[in-house]
C-alpha cells in the first residue's frame, strides 16, 4: 500500500553535518536571544539599547535559522537566499555594536554609515559571485574581500580604533575583543565561500578539503553572533556594576 501522506518532518541522516548544523544552530540562537532579551532590566538603561541589539542579531539569525533548516531538509540544496538576507540584516547591526558602545568617546553616525555600506557592499558582491555569476566567483569574491579588509582596517587602525583608545577601560578591552571576533572569526566566511564556489575555479583545489560550505558558515554564524553579543553583554554588565 503506498503511503498518501508526506511526513510532516524529514528523517535525519546521521552523517547529514550540514542539517545538523542548521538544528544546532536554530536552538542555540534561540536560547542566546532569550538570554539577552530576558537579561535586560539588570542594566543600567545607557547599555540596554547594546544588549538589546545583541539579542536582535541572534533572533533574526533563529528566524533564519529554522527557515534554512526546512529548506535544506526539503531540497538538500544551499539555502544561499535566506542566509544572505540574515546577513543583510544581521551584520551591520553588528556595526550599530561598534557604534553604540564607541559613542561614550563621541562617535558620529559617518562612522556607522561607513562600517554599514563598507558591510552592504561585502555581502552584496558575496551574493552575487555565489549565486548569480558563479562563474565569476573569484572576482566578487575579491571585490567583498577588499570592503571586508577595510571594515578591518577602520576598527583595527582606523577612526574607531582611536575611538576607542580614547575611551579606554572596558569599553577598550570589548572594542579589541570584538576586533578579534571580526579578524579570526569572520575569516571563516570567506573560507566557505571558496569551498562552496570553487568548481571551475583556479582555487578548484578547496573542493578537496573535505570541508562543507554551509558547515562552515553555520559554525561561523554561532561563533560571531552568539560570542559578539556576550562580549557587549560582560561589558554591559562590567558597566553596570
Ligand atoms: C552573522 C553573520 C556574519 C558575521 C557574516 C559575515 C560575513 C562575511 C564576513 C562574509 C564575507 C565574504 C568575503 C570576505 C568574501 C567572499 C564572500 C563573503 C560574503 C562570504
Amino acid at each position: 500500500m503506498t503511503n498518501l501522506f508526506l511526513p510532516l518532518v524529514a528523517k535525519m541522516d546521521p552523517t547529514d553535518y550540514v542539517g545538523f548544523t542548521f538544528f544546532v544552530g536554530c536552538m542555540a540562537m534561540m536560547a542566546a536571544s532569550a538570554f539577552f532579551f530576558l537579561s535586560l532590566n539588570q542594566f543600567d538603561k545607557k547599555w540596554r539599547t547594546s544588549v538589546l541589539v545583541s539579542g536582535l542579531i541572534t533572533f533574526i539569525a533563529a528566524v533564519h535559522y529554522f527557515y534554512m533548516r526546512d529548506y535544506w531538509a526539503s531540497n538538500m540544496e544551499s539555502p544561499t537566499f535566506f542566509r544572505y538576507v540574515d546577513w543583510i540584516l544581521t551584520v551591520p547591526l553588528m556595526c550599530v555594536e561598534f557604534y553604540l558602545i564607541l559613542k561614550v568617546a563621541g562617535a558620529k553616525k559617518s562612522l556607522l554609515t561607513k562600517m554599514i555600506v563598507l558591510s552592504v557592499i561585502m555581502l552584496v558582491t558575496g551574493y552575487l559571485g555565489e549565486a548569480v555569476y558563479p562563474g565569476s566567483a573569484a572576482l566578487w569574491g575579491f571585490f567583498s574581500a577588499v570592503a571586508y579588509f577595510a571594515i578591518v582596517y577602520e576598527i583595527w587602525l582606523g577612526g574607531a580604533a582611536k575611538l576607542a583608545k580614547e575611551a579606554g577601560g572596558d569599553v577598550l578591552a570589548a572594542h579589541k575583543i570584538l576586533c578579534w571576533f571580526v579578524l579570526v572569526g569572520w575569516i571563516i566566511y570567506p573560507l566557505g565561500y571558496l569551498v562552496g564556489t570553487a568548481d571551475g575555479q583556479w582555487y578548484s583545489s578547496f573542493a578537496n578539503l573535505g570541508l562543507d560550505m554551509d558547515v562552515l558558515y553555520n559554525i561561523a554564524d554561532a561563533i560571531n553572533k552568539i560570542g559578539f553579543g556576550l562580549v557587549i553583554y560582560s561589558l554591559a554588565v562590567k558597566k553596570t556594576a
